[in-house]
């Protein structure tokens, strides 16, 4: 069951100057930064709030590492901006296979790694009305005895 949002992802050309917008206007500050190599994107996770299931909701600022990943190339044709959206969940396999079985394209047979360790897989943004959307079980959902 999807229970919350997870994270909004925002695509950008300087990782840096972004998160200082952030903190500067909202007084948001980075909860955890990585580079994913696999995703092509260096990434900052800024914390907004926390929910009830024990999870929390976040903006991803993402930089893309080099010219052919996919937020490069989104970059390219649509400039900065809201790149997709993600529904966390205590079971991104099971549900991913219930909306794959909805007609859905699941980008990814298997779940892949995200931020902190989580593990994520993409819904075609032409099956969803235009929006890229992910899903997105965190590390301590996944290990906290579910
Ligand atoms: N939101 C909405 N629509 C999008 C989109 C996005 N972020 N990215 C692409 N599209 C649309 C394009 O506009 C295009 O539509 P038209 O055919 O009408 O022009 C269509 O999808 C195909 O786009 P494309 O530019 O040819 O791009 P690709 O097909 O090569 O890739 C996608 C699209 C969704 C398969 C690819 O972006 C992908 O695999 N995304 C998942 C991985 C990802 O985004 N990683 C970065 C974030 C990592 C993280 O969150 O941790
Ligand atoms: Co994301």
């Amino acid at each position: 069951m999807l229970t919350r949002i997870d994270h909004i992802g925002i695509a950008c050309r300087d990782l840096d100057k972004t998160v200082e917008f952030y903190r500067a206007t909202y007084g948001f500050e980075v909860f955890h930064s990585e580079v994913n190599e696999e995703q092509g994107v260096r990434e900052a996770m800024l914390r907004i709030n926390g929910t009830d299931d024990g999870g929390a909701s976040y903006l991803q600022l993402l930089e893309p590492t080099r010219p052919d990943s996919t937020v490069a190339k989104w970059l390219e044709k649509n400039g900065e901006g809201v790149h997709h959206i993600a529904f966390g969940t205590a079971d991104v396999d099971g549900d991913s296979e219930a909306i794959r079985d909805k007609g859905v394209r699941v980008l990814y047979d298997q779940p892949r790694i995200g931020s902190m360790g989580s593990r994520i897989t993409f819904l075609h943004p032409k099956d969803c009305g235009g929006v890229l959307t992910e899903l997105v079980t965190s590390a301590q959902q996944g290990h906290d005895g579910h």
